[in-house]
């Protein structure tokens, strides 16, 4: 019996189910998936389940001591309620071992988000599960970071304009959202787009399998990251979402073929939408091309399906879409030949080729002479600032793409003196010892701060590369790159950061020829550019 309701804004391709092709292939998807460590195990999921009930506890019993704080009745205080939702992979049910938990407490209008700091933060630290917490009250989205036994949790909190939360509340009448301020609606978002998300796909456990291939795939060919210009979780999420859409009662493994094979042929840049954009009792934008400009520049859309809907792509460069239009072709032809038996679902998730695609690279080191905190910020800006540096390359006549990998990498160096320091800030990192193999800079920290009664000063840098490929311009026989004028605006772009010092912090753009490349990019047994003059000797 197989779904026949419309999803989304037009009728499906095809209602068929699988064939038993499809359905051998789908089976072999899931044991890839498996084998290469997407799902956790039982006990963990269990694990998750429990703490989540312990949180759910704590929600209701946070609103009713501020409720009696704030002089109400015991029965009062006890209906007030309180209630968790989630949000993120393990809402979507793609999480793996290494997934965090993004939690959203959600409270009566009584409480407030000063209450979530004080009590719900009190009542976290009474705990004995609990290993780790920092509260970041002045986010752009407030948050609570903890781990609790074991787990890394996400906590946020919504306050709505209502006087109970009951445990039965859904968040997807958009009315809910009347007369509460910016910052809760923005928390509310992030679960009233994955449960909206969810509620549009016919079948969410073949949503699931799909969306963990597809979430593989871009991970492994370094286009998953929504603040270096790609498409983030959500984004792929609704990508995927649509396809089963047009497919209802396909199985996994063919929603992720037709995934490949649709969005290559996409009328870019006319949205994907999940269902039609809604107006809304509120004086918020909406995603709107017709209205505003800066909607119209969006060259891949991808619209977030609860109001007020908005655009998850909004960071797509032009050269980011061509690289990811490159993946999908690749992608795309490796499927046929699963699917004619050629190929295996391995070689779909083959890592990418990023150190080895480019002749010259750009090193974009942002450093700082000071603790891992100030280094957190400040490499956390250069990396949200990245793509504009990508934009003002790309204008650049000789450059024909410029290719930012998708991940920061992080170091910390121990350094004997201001001359070893400054050296490594200018990308000379055999000036001084590493500090640690981590790429987690904050247990760098926790290793070596405090410690420092030697003299000794950590450096900590963040690398980000962009790759670059030069066109053969015609006549002039120029061939060197200037990027000057790019590289200057882009630093002073940085450089504007209101916490900005330049006795702490530095940026450093250098050229990177890829033989020149540091080994430690590189996997074990993967080829490394080699010199050609070096390799003939
Ligand atoms: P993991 O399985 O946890 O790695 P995920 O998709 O759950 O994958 P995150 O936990 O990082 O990823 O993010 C979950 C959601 O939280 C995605 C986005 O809506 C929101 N989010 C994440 N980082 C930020 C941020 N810096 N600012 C605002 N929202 C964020
Ligand atoms: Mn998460
Ligand atoms: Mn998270």
């Amino acid at each position: 019996t197989g779904s026949q309701k419309t999803y989304g804004v037009t009728p499906a391709v095809s209602t068929a189910g699988p064939t038993p092709e499809e359905n051998i292939l789908n089976d072999q998807l899931i044991a890839e998936l498996r084998a290469q460590g997407s799902f956790e195990s039982e006990s963990e999921t269990k694990k998750r389940a429990q703490v989540l009930g312990i949180m759910q506890q704590l929600a209701q019993e946070f609103v009713y001591r501020v409720s009696l704080k704030k002089n109400m009745s015991e029965g009062m205080a006890r209906d007030a309620g309180g209630k968790i939702f989630t949000f993120g992979s393990y809402r979507l049910g793609v999480y793996g071992p290494g997934s965090d938990i993004d939690t959203l407490v959600v409270v009566p209008k009584h409480v407030t988000r000063e209450d979530f700091f004080e009590v719900f933060e009190m009542l976290l630290r009474e705990r004995p599960e609990l290993e780790e917490i920092s509260p970041v009250p002045e986010a752009f989205v407030p948050i609570i970071k903890i781990k609790f036994s074991g787990i890394s949790i996400d906590i946020i909190c919504g306050r709505l304009n209502i006087p109970q939360v009951p445990l039965d509340l859904s968040l997807e009448d958009k009315n809910l959202l009347k007369n509460i301020d910016e910052k809760d609606l923005r928390a509310l978002n992030g679960t009233r787009v994955t449960d909206e998300i969810l509620r549009l796909v016919p079948k969410p456990t073949v949503f699931k399998h799909a969306l963990r291939a597809i979430k593989m795939w871009a991970q492994r060919r370094a286009i998953y990251s929504n603040i270096m210009g790609f498409p983030g979780g959500v984004a792929w999420a609704m990508m995927v979402a649509r396809i089963c859409q047009l497919y209802p009662n396909a199985v996994s493994s063919v929603i992720v073929g037709k995934f490949f094979h649709i969005l290559l042929r996409w009328n870019w840049p006319q949205p994907v939408l999940l269902k039609p954009i809604e107006d809304g009792p509120l004086s918020v934008r909406v995603w709107n091309p017709k209205a505003y400009g800066a909607d119209r520049s969006h060259l891949m859309p991808i619209i977030t399906p609860a109001y007020p809907s908005m655009c998850a792509t909004h960071n797509i460069t032009k050269s980011n879409q061509k690289v990811i239009m490159g993946e999908l072709l690749r992608a795309s032809n490796i499927m046929d030949e699963i699917m004619t038996g050629k190929k295996i679902w391995t070689d779909l998730f083959a890592k990418h080729d990023f150190f080895n695609r480019y002749k010259y690279y750009l090193a974009i080191i942002a450093s700082t002479k000071g603790t891992a905190e100030q280094q957190l910020k400040w490499s956390g800006l250069v990396e949200s600032k990245l793509r504009l540096l990508v934009q003002k390359l790309e204008v650049v006549p000789s450059v024909e793409i410029a290719h930012p990998y998708n991940k920061m990498f992080d170091k910390v160096h121990i350094c004997k003196n201001d001359q070893q320091a400054l050296q490594v800030a200018n990308g000379d990192f055999s000036a001084a010892v590493l500090g640690t193999k981590s790429t987690d800079i904050e247990k760098a920290a926790a290793h070596h701060e405090g410690e420092q009664t030697n003299g000794d000063i950590n450096v900590y840098t963040g690398t980000l590369y962009i790759g670059i490929n030069i066109a053969k311009l015609e006549g002039n026989g120029q061939k060197r790159l200037d990027i000057r004028l790019p590289c200057t605006e882009f630093s002073n772009t940085c450089f504007n950061w209101s916490e900005y010092d330049n006795k702490t912090f530095s940026l450093f753009i250098k050229q990177v020829k890829n033989v020149d490349l540091p080994d430690d990019l590189f996997d074990e047994g993967e080829v490394k550019p080699r010199d050609k003059v070096k390799a003939k000797k």
